[in-house]
């Protein structure tokens, strides 16, 4: 919908989701255009991209060269997440556009979920919640015994801010630590291997927590998937384009891997059919950083670092 023009205040684009009431909190500062996400851009929007001078997004949202180069007058493009994969940052760089996001207040949550999963899909929580209400325990009898994360292994792909918090949670759970990064960590003492082949084989849970964009696209493929073995677990909560998706589902059709809990996927908000059927899969809408206050936190901070830009102050948040 594109709103009255105010010629006082900045003019921001909006693609949503992005919660209502940080949407209100944006209208008071800004001329705003707000478009659902994905959505077509009506003649009216096209129309007024000259006006645009911000943009505020998920950080998954598709804003390329195509789209940015219809906004002449663009400074900043203020990401509502901590990734910021779905912008073309060498277009923003290259035509001095900063790009900001919202790191550190998410991550509390996002490793909840990231324990979440892996105690749902090892513990078959879900899987125990479908078989209570179909009434199966009362005519089939007990459910199959599940797995202790205790004394398993969790491999986490990106050991950063959100992969250090999972660690600290999944050793609360008696789990062994080991990760794959570009670079051995010298802060951190758990186990370091040099790929994700050689973490996938060591691991008995692997958790992706690195993020998104073309350097860590399709980095699990059927090698590795084939390396975590039919007694390992993936959990995704980075992005679906770290996944070679396709060679997900038949790794678990096939039972290659024992399990996966996936809150992201490739083609979002489409999931492969194939997984809807897999009682040993956990699925999730995108939701890590989900809470309202996760959300209202991250919405605030975006809304700070285009009021920051617009001020010439410093960003608090700058990526690029
Ligand atoms: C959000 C995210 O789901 O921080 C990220 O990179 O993917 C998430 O926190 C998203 O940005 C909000 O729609």
């Amino acid at each position: 919908m594109i709103e009255s023009v105010n010629g006082d205040k900045p003019c921001v684009l909006l693609i949503e989701p992005i919660p209502s009431w940080i949407v209100d909190r944006a209208r008071d500062e800004f001329d705003l255009i707000v478009l659902p996400h994905e959505s077509e851009r009506p003649a009216e929007f096209l129309e007024n991209t000259d006006r645009i001078r911000g943009i505020a997004m998920p950080g998954f949202a598709k804003v390329d060269a195509a789209l940015m180069g219809l906004m002449p007058n663009l400074e900043i493009i203020a990401c509502f997440g901590v990734g910021y994969d779905g912008a073309d940052v060498d277009y923003a760089v290259q035509h001095g556009i900063a790009v900001t996001n919202t790191p550190d207040v998410l991550t509390d949550c996002v490793a909840d979920l990231g324990m979440a999963l892996i105690l749902a899909t090892l513990r078959k929580i879900v899987e125990g919640d479908r078989y209570v209400r179909d009434g199966r325990w009362e005519s089939e009898g007990i459910l199959d015994l599940s797995n202790s994360p205790r004394g398993r292994c969790l491999g986490i792909v990106g050991l950063g801010r959100i992969g250090l918090e999972l660690a600290k949670r999944a050793e609360a759970f008696g789990m062994e630590i080991a990760y794959h990064n570009r670079s051995r960590r010298d802060d951190v003492s758990y186990t370091y291997h040099a790929s994700v082949t050689a973490l996938a084989e060591a691991c008995d849970v692997m958790a992706l927590t690195c993020p998104g964009g073309e350097a860590t696209q399709n980095l699990i493929d059927a090698e590795v998937l084939s390396a975590l073995g039919p007694e390992g677990y993936l959990v995704n909560i980075a992005r679906g384009s770290v996944v070679d998706e396709p060679a997900l589902v038949q790794a678990l059709l096939e039972r290659k891997i024992a399990g996966a809990g996936l809150d992201v996927f490739a083609a979002e908000p489409t999931v492969p059919e194939a997984l809807f059927t897999l009682e040993n899969v956990v699925l999730q809408p995108h939701h890590a950083s989900a809470t309202i206050e996760t959300r209202t936190a991250m919405g605030n901070l975006t809304v700070d670092n285009l009021l920051a830009h617009f001020k010439g102050e410093a960003l608090p948040n700058q990526v690029a």
